[in-house]
């Protein structure tokens, strides 16, 4: 079932030893990064630098009446004290909003959430910067905020924006999906109807490195460098050349390393502008970087859906429709870092791995006094809500009808051959076997043992409580299409460019950008196995706009479907190019060459022994180009994929709860994930474990929470709190193989499974180990108090 040119099947061809698809290699990256050698934004220092540290307000809400930056520009050091006023001369005090919205770069009249940016002072150190930054003297006229989206909504709400043009009330937009009259009938007409309510709280990408920038404006050759923590250079360049008026080719956007990024260094922050604009006032590098504190209360957080969600069955378990009503909190901005004409993100794909006729959903989304943000985190795009809701959805259904939830699945399941199949809301899924990985899974997590345990422990009134989670759940991942899916109007393909050197070596870069995913050895492998070379005679190049080829960037999972996509089609480019030389130098016709996957070889059809490699090729085209033709030897491919690719996957997670304390344990982890073909298993594997590490946190442990005057109580690591190797148990992974028809190389992306597909599975275990008592939902995060709240009220405490 795989893709044009026969595709590689993995499975068969992990054997090759050049390090192609399917195989274990290791991370070339690795080596700078274990021993000191990486190079990540705040290493970066050039001579003159000077540093930029914000001020921020303490306020949630509240008007400036005077910025007195004069006690700052006394001190020994401080060169100068920036705010919207001097941003206003260079039309730089906003900037726009990935999402159409303006934002201020610093305050120019009021505060609209706390830690707002307020004003900069740039020093020759940065903790003189840090204690300049706090004798800025800003006089505040303290409002009233509001922090929940519900309370935004209210009539006598506080107005937060009143910087938009007749705008009355906090509320940004409406969305609907589905047919809502269709899906009416069905509930009407349903023998049984479920309703659940559910909060995905708040969260934060949280990477190890924070956010910043180093601006670097060169008054010789008139050209603005910054160095910055980007997932997406190209992009934040042509934004950068359309806020500032600097023409694009005078910008240059370097990446260096990143250190994680989860979604996090998507859009652009206030503090990289004023790194860039300071440095073009000052004539001289500037940096910001910002601290922990800062990057969780300000920077791009995740989710904040209120979701109410609907089933609607026949008594036999076949669903009917699904419906959900979601009131979602965007902060201050309208910021989300998402395809443009997508203002719920993915939410669209609500109906999950179910083959279900009708479906509706309907969201507004509103203004508070918290940070913007809204998609990031390993989420392509509000995919982790609407699996979060269906997943759950079918948990709280299987309970209602007393039925296991492994068979309300099988039963609803969309069927291998229905593939490529299209949902009740117009997106079609490419691929897909969901049945096998549930099963897989069930035989990997021993599902029957368990079952019956659980049962012995209802019995025998245990202390600890038996509890087994399932989620099947359904991405989507690889953005474009171009046609429909854009960031701030430039299509969402990708690239890549392949230079192969006069000694068979090659270079290689692509429009995307690793923080951490291993694209330097992935992307060679894809490479490796498509020209029949060695994965170490490949670099892979990227994060620099200079030298790469126009890309959007990793996020949504997408590099692997898109960029991944063009390096395959790239290299065939080269390969069509090398059959050329290959004819001259074999003296046969070019019709006649045949290039054979297994050796990585050109041969003669008919003629095995008259072979040639991929490096003698490359000598070929530089010392014996055929006559004619244009020497050398690369390619370059810009990829628009025909649509996003469907990974999918069964977890199965086993706990036990405490009925005294309402800790839970883990007792078991399975997770088996397909992602079409597999590039390298334990890049994969890496992968998984991570993301399952952040579904764990993000069900166990992690919210953004604000008091009820804006203050974020939530906003450093003692309150903000992240799973360490303490909580994580032992994960079980396992795989199947459904190749996407329609890439390349019939892979999917799979960054981003783990952390959307988990957290249902656990929520659903929490929940099934009570409920036998009447226990139908338990709110995220579940620490122990929330926990042992579920067991009092269901008569299960201790
Ligand atoms: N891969 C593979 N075979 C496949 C699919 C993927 O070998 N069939 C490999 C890829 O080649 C790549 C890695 O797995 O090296 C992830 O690929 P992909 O799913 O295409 O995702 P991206 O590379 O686009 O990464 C983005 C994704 C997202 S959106 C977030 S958020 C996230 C994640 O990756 N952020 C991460 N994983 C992260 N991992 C690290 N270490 N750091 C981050 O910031
Ligand atoms: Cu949504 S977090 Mo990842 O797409 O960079």
């Amino acid at each position: 079932q795989h893709a044009e040119d026969g595709g590689p099947q993995p499975e068969k061809h992990c054997g090759h030893g050049r390090g192609g698809m399917g195989e274990e290699v290791r991370r070339k990256e690795d080596q700078r990064f274990i021993t000191g050698r990486g190079n990540y934004v705040d290493d970066v220092k050039k001579p003159g630098m000077l540093h930029c540290e914000l001020v921020r307000s303490p306020h949630a809400h509240a008007r400036i009446e005077e910025i007195d930056g004069s006690r700052a520009m006394d001190m020994d050091g401080v060169v100068a004290v920036l705010t919207a006023e001097d941003l206003l001369e260079y039309d730089l005090a906003t900037m726009p909003t990935l999402m159409d919205d303006t934002q201020d770069v610093l305050v120019n009249d009021k505060v609209k959430f706390q830690s707002q940016e307020v004003a900069a002072v740039i020093a020759e150190d940065r903790y003189v910067a840090k204690d300049g930054a706090e004798k800025v003297d800003v006089t505040y006229d303290v409002l009233d905020p509001v922090v929940d989206a519900d309370d935004a909504l209210e009539d006598d709400a506080p107005l937060i924006r009143e910087d938009i043009e007749d705008k009355e009330d906090n509320h940004i937009f409406d969305w609907e999906t589905g047919d809502e009259e269709a899906t009416a009938q069905a509930f009407e007409e349903a023998d049984v109807t479920v309703e659940e309510e559910m909060f995905y709280q708040r969260l934060h990408p949280a990477p190890i490195e924070t956010c910043g920038a180093v601006g670097d404006y060169d008054p010789g050759k008139d050209k603005l460098t910054v160095h910055m923590t980007s997932q997406a250079p190209h992009i934040h360049r042509t934004l950068f050349a359309q806020v500032s008026g600097i023409p694009e080719h005078k910008i240059r956007i370097v990446s260096p390393d990143v250190g994680g990024g989860f979604g996090n260094k998507v859009p652009i922050y206030p503090g990289y502008v004023v790194a860039a604009a300071a440095s073009y006032v000052l004539e001289q590098p500037v940096k910001w970087v910002e601290e922990r504190s800062e990057n969780i209360q300000t920077t791009g957080f995740a989710r904040d859906y209120d979701m109410t969600g609907e089933i609607a069955a026949t008594e036999d378990g076949e669903i009917l429709a699904v419906r959900t009503d979601v009131l979602a909190n965007h902060g201050a901005y309208n910021a989300a870092a998402q395809p443009s004409k997508f203002p719920a993100g993915f939410f669209n794909i609500f109906t999950g791995s179910y083959d279900i006729d009708a479906a509706y959903a309907s969201l507004s989304a509103a203004y508070t006094n918290t940070a913007p943000g809204g998609i990031a985190y390993r989420c392509s795009f509000r995919v982790t809500e609407a699996v979060y809701l269906i997943e759950r959805m079918v948990k709280v259904l299987a309970d209602e009808l007393e039925v296991d939830p492994t068979e309300i699945r099988r039963k609803n399941f969309i069927q291998p051959e229905q593939f490529p199949y299209e949902s009740p809301t117009g997106w079609n899924y490419d691929s897909g076997d969901y049945e096998s990985a549930l099963d897989l899974a069930l035989e990997m997590a021993e599902y029957e043992e368990y079952r019956e345990e659980q049962q012995r422990r209802i019995e025998n009134d245990a202390d600890k409580l038996l509890g087994i989670g399932i989620s099947s759940f359904t991405e989507v991942v690889g953005a474009g299409p171009g046609k429909t899916c854009d960031i701030a109007g430039v299509e969402m393909f990708d690239s890549a460019e392949i230079r192969i050197h006069p000694t068979g070596k090659a270079t290689v870069r692509v429009g995307v950008q690793t923080q951490g995913q291993g694209h330097e050895t992935t992307f060679a492998q894809i490479v490796a196995e498509e020209l029949g070379m060695d994965v170490d005679d490949i670099v892979v190049e990227h994060g620099d706009t200079d030298t790469d080829p126009y890309g959007l960037g990793t996020y949504g999972s997408r590099s692997t479907p898109v960029a991944g996509a063009a390096t395959a089609v790239a290299s065939r480019k080269v390969r069509d190019k090398a059959k050329t030389i290959a004819a001259n130098e074999l003296e046969a016709d070019e019709g006649d060459i045949e290039w054979d996957r297994e050796s990585g070889e050109f041969h003669v059809a008919g003629a095995p022994d008259r072979s040639i490699t991929i490096t003698e090729i490359a000598a070929g085209a530089y010392m014996n180009n055929p006559a004619g033709e244009e020497p050398g030897l690369e390619a370059v491919n810009y990829y628009d994929p025909p649509e996003m690719t469907y990974p999918f996957g069964s977890y199965v997670v086993v706990v036990e709860v405490d009925r005294e304390t309402g800790e839970v344990e883990f007792e078991k982890f399975v997770a088996v994930d397909d992602c079409g073909n597999r590039i390298n298993p334990m890049v994969i594997e890496g992968q998984i474990h991570g993301g399952l590490a952040q579904g764990i946190g993000t069900a166990m442990m992690e919210h953004v929470t604000y008091d009820d005057n804006g203050n974020v109580t939530g906003g450093d690591f003692m309150n903000y709190l992240l799973p360490t190797a303490m909580e994580i148990p032992e994960f079980e992974t396992g795989h199947t193989v459904t190749p996407s028809p329609h890439h390349p190389i019939g892979a999917k992306g799979v960054g981003e499974s783990p952390t959307v597909g988990s957290p249902p599975a656990i929520v659903n275990a929490v929940v099934d180990a009570m409920a036998h008592a009447g226990v139908s939902h338990v709110e995220m995060p579940m620490t122990p108090d929330v926990v042992w709240e579920a067991l009092d009220e269901a008569g299960l405490a201790q």
